[in-house]
């Protein structure tokens, strides 16, 4: 097709029928939300659900700003208001059918590096209601020696001497609120979207530690007044593709620069408790609970863990994509027997849910061959996943006498992937870890010494220091260092 329409508010009326698209008046929205880290997943995830809700008659107030803190987030920003803030989510079955939908519930983007007072006086406005965030695993700039805020970072020393011009999002947020604070308003909720563990206490936790650092009765006002659900978030959203940009011009004749594609499994579990109010999510799949606990370590522990099983393993053997290691007849037995006989013994019941049937359904997810999801972005920073993704199932193991085997030679096949950082057939591997010269170093020592790699304190903690743990861990590095055919270890581990 060579006629391509820019997409754009005026061009909505004129796209294809088979897209679907907002039918609400975006003219009527208003920003209640202020989102931060405005990436593939918040777009096929909160800015997806706010969009169903504005769809089915919701409260205009509920538009979203989005915000980048960084040149990086350039692209976006300039991509997002050249389309005025639309997109496409092109949700792909694993039967082949696809469903696409422009998403309207964008309405701004702001960046802090160029503007931080445009992002603080938003942040500060009554119209915020909440701020929310994906901003992954390492922008919470936590100290790994200590668990708490990082002050010697020097984005942070910076942002303490200069609170109007802050670099981190614990800066920006701080510097909103003290300005609430001196006008009288309520404070905004602050919602964290990343898929960590109690991500909204990790998040208070954060802030409250920056804060104390700028003015300790900010502090106090902050932990007072700021609420932080929990929630658990999920939705497999791989890197948008060119592929996905040209399925749209080609399908459709649409010219969209940045699309998201992901599955269509959505799900979003959410403490309630939000200071300022929030919008009706429930009414468009939200689930709303107390207690957010067993949920999150249900899917960190199986879903995430899963991944980072085939992730490591697959790469290691040679596999790209989590549909490619998993349709794999023996990396799908070794995934399901690491749930079955080590994640699922240590996990909480969840109330409401089957873990035989989540775990069926994972199994189904991760073989959509639509979604090409690659193991370079699954095994990416797995530096900050694996400590919370498995090495908590070994170690409840090690405390309850449990199988390690599985989830060990991961950690095993990990070593030979940050020393020899090429798979099975001399290619190389992509690895982007914040950790990678020091995984690499210590890796690379194991021929000297087997628990070299695991000297990273900060990943490992005091694994090396159990006996039963290291046992296992040699005889699996000896096996993998002798063959790195990595399946043959799989083999003698399932039989
Ligand atoms: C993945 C997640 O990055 C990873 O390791 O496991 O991004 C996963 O796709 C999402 O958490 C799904 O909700």
């Amino acid at each position: 097709m060579n006629r391509q329409l820019p997409l754009t508010q005026q061009n909505l009326d004129q796209l294809p029928s088979q897209i679907a698209r907002p039918t609400y008046d975006r003219s009527r929205l208003t920003t209640g939300i202020v989102h931060v880290g405005v990436g593939g997943f918040h777009r096929a995830h909160e800015a997806f659900y706010t969009d169903q809700l504005l769809e089915s008659g919701g409260d205009p107030q509920w538009g979203i700003c989005g915000v980048g803190l960084r040149e990086p987030d350039r692209k976006m920003a300039t991509i997002l208001r050249d389309q005025d803030y639309l997109y496409t989510l092109i949700v792909k079955r694993p039967d082949g059918g696809i469903e696409t939908r422009v998403i309207g519930s964008i309405v701004d983007f702001l960046m802090g590096c160029d503007d931080p007072a445009a992002v603080i006086d938003r942040m500060a406005d009554p119209a915020t209601k909440i701020v929310s965030l994906t901003i992954t695993e390492g922008g919470y700039n936590v100290d790994p020696a200590t668990g708490k805020f990082n002050a010697s970072n020097p984005d942070a020393q910076h942002d303490i001497d200069h609170p109007l011009q802050p670099r981190l999002v614990f800066g920006f947020m701080t510097a909103a609120l003290a300005k609430r604070r001196q006008q009288g308003l309520p404070a905004f909720t602050v919602q964290s979207c990343d898929n960590i563990q109690h991500n909204g206490e990790l998040t208070r936790k954060m802030l409250i530690g920056f804060a104390r650092l700028q003015d300790p009765q900010l502090a106090d006002w902050i932990e007072q007044e700021v609420s932080f659900p929990n929630a658990m978030v999920d939705r497999i959203t791989p890197v948008t593709s060119d592929a996905d940009i040209d399925f749209l011009r080609t399908e459709f004749g649409l010219d969209d620069k940045w699309p998201v594609a992901c599955e269509p499994f959505c799900q979003w579990v959410v403490e309630d408790d939000f200071s300022a109010g929030r919008p009706d999510w429930q009414d468009v799949g939200v689930q709303f609970v107390p207690d957010v606990t067993p949920y999150e370590k249900m899917k960190l522990r199986l879903l995430n863990a899963g991944h980072s099983v085939l992730g490591i393993l697959g790469s290691v053997f040679g596999h790209e994509t989590i549909d490619q290691a998993i349709g794999d007849d023996l990396f799908a037995q070794y995934l399901r027997q690491f749930f079955d006989r080590e994640a699922t013994p240590v996990l909480d019941a969840v109330a409401g849910i089957d873990l035989d049937e989540y775990k069926q359904t994972l199994i189904e997810r991760f073989g959509n061959p639509k979604i090409r999801d690659s193991l370079s972005r699954i095994c990416l920073e797995s530096s900050s996943k694996l400590p919370v993704f498995l090495i908590p199932t070994i170690r409840e193991n090690l405390a309850s006498g449990g199988s390690i085997r599985y989830a060990t030679l991961v950690l095993a096949a990990w070593c030979y992937y940050s020393d020899k950082q090429v798979d099975r057939h001399g290619k190389a591997l992509e690895i982007t870890d914040g950790l990678k010269a020091e995984l690499h170093a210590a890796a690379k020592k194991t021929g000297d010494d087997p628990l070299a790699f695991l000297k990273v304190q900060s990943v490992f903690g005091d694994l090396a220091e159990n006996e039963r743990f290291t046992n296992t861990y040699t005889e699996l590095i000896d096996r993998i260092y002798s063959n790195p055919d990595v399946t043959a270890t799989m083999q003698a581990i399932l039989s």
